[in-house]
């Protein structure tokens, strides 16, 4: 590929000023963005260290967002952190702008003590660091075959979240032993709420300030959300104002309107809080091109109910099955990364994984994810086994397959 087609015009232009010059070495202070790239970089002086750093600008990974959600572009990472400024964001009302010195959250309802916390009082309980994943329950595309990873399942990204393990606030205020349900309102203007039961928030939730070593992104809810690992997308209320215990679910919005799925028999399905066992070949996948011979297949397995116990991997559309190696970390609720050393002799093929974690879930294929809640089935909580096509000369297409 030509590169310098990638190069911004600003920076080529400069890049061909500085070669007439090039003689001058030590001269040049452009940013590292704007720098131009030097057949023998060992002949001229590097840019001098700036107050962040910056993206090579060869690399320009993005979210593409739309007016409702910006999606990670799972094909353009490795590992298993997603990069902050690319985690995928969803608002119902966009980002509020939050001054932290301002920000108060309320405990209150079936508590001994309701209390305030500001940002700083958050701060001084014992802190706790935990990598896992937030997954949309929306988080499926399908359609053409010219779709992407992200375009496909983009709305699931994993950060290390830091902040106050909520069974601490719990204690601090005494939640009642008969309260079951908590509510979690966010203080943007969807005011977000949703009821949560209890045990969740004494057993792993946590109120999150930090995100990848840093202040939690205003994207993802600063300067303070929920985090349940494992749970919903949007049961992870960002800028979370109030939390009040009772013992009933509050029935809001989020849990009766929405959020909620057609099953079979007219039924609907409520309170699905688990994020269902999922996987994704990231590559190969579609815009990129292989060629024959050794390809390492990569990509990422999760679960809300725990750890991924194996991916397999078929390279044939589905006759036979393999074991992907798991990258470690293997974390709890967690992306995890795999590769499958596979051998392409050139032919059309199909080629797909499937996740199992360590509650026996097995990843479904789409017809049975319809064969069990009916074709009405909404649109939450789909997890389908993601075929990609291999074409004679190495082109990658999605396999969509129709559902509605
Ligand atoms: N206050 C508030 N919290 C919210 C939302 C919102 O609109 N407002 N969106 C929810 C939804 S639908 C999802 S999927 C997640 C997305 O989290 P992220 O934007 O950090 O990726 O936040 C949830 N929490
Ligand atoms: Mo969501």
């Amino acid at each position: 590929m030509d590169q310098e087609k990638k190069l911004p015009r600003r920076a080529m232009i400069k890049a061909a000023a500085i070669s007439a010059t090039a003689a001058f070495v030590g001269k040049v202070n452009l940013p590292a963005t704007e720098q131009p790239t030097n057949d023998d970089p060992t002949k001229i002086q590097g840019t001098p260290p700036g107050k962040v750093g910056t993206r090579s600008p060869f690399e320009q990974p993005s979210k593409k967002a739309s007016d409702i959600s910006g999606r990670t572009p799972l094909q353009d990472l490795y590992g298993i952190i997603t990069p902050s400024d690319l985690h995928f964001e969803r608002s119902h009302a966009g980002v509020p702008a939050i001054n932290p010195d301002k920000y108060e959250l309320l405990i209150h309802g079936m508590v001994e003590r309701p209390m305030i916390f500001k940002l700083k009082d958050l701060k001084r309980f014992p802190a706790i660091s935990r990598i896992a994943f937030i997954e949309c329950s929306g988080n499926f595309r399908s359609g053409k075959e010219t779709m992407t990873p992200q375009e496909i399942c983009g709305l699931t990204s994993q950060s290390e979240w830091t902040g106050v393990m909520l069974s601490t606030l719990f204690r601090e205020v005494g939640v009642s032993p008969k309260a079951t349900w908590f509510l979690a309102e966010g203080s943007d203007a969807a005011v977000m709420t949703r009821s949560i039961p209890v045990e969740k928030g004494w057993k792993d939730a946590m109120i999150a300030y930090g995100q990848n070593g840093e202040a939690i992104r205003p994207e993802q809810g600063y300067p303070a959300r929920l985090f349940l690992p494992g749970w919903e997308g949007n049961m992870n209320v960002k800028w979370i104002r109030r939390i009040e215990l009772s013992d009933q679910p509050f029935m809001t919005r989020e849990e009766t309107s929405k959020y909620t799925e057609t099953i079979k028999d007219h039924k609907i399905r409520q309170f699905s809080f688990d994020m269902d066992a999922r996987s994704i070949i990231t590559y190969p996948s579609y815009p990129q091109e292989v060629e024959k011979g050794w390809i390492e297949i990569r990509g990422i397995a999760w679960s809300g109910r725990g750890k991924i116990e194996r991916v397999e991997i078929s390279t044939d559309g589905g006759k036979h099955w393999q074991y992907a190696r798991l990258q470690e970390p293997v974390l709890d609720k967690a992306h995890t990364y795999f590769r499958y050393l596979w051998h392409w002799d050139g032919s059309p093929t199909e080629i797909m994984s499937r996740a199992v974690d360590d509650t026996g879930y097995y990843q479904p294929f789409l017809k049975q994810l319809i064969d069990a809640r009916g074709a009405e089935m909404g649109g939450y909580h789909l997890n389908p086994v993601t075929s990609w096509l291999i074409e004679r000369g190495g082109r990658v297409l999605f396999k969509p397959e129709k559902w509605k």
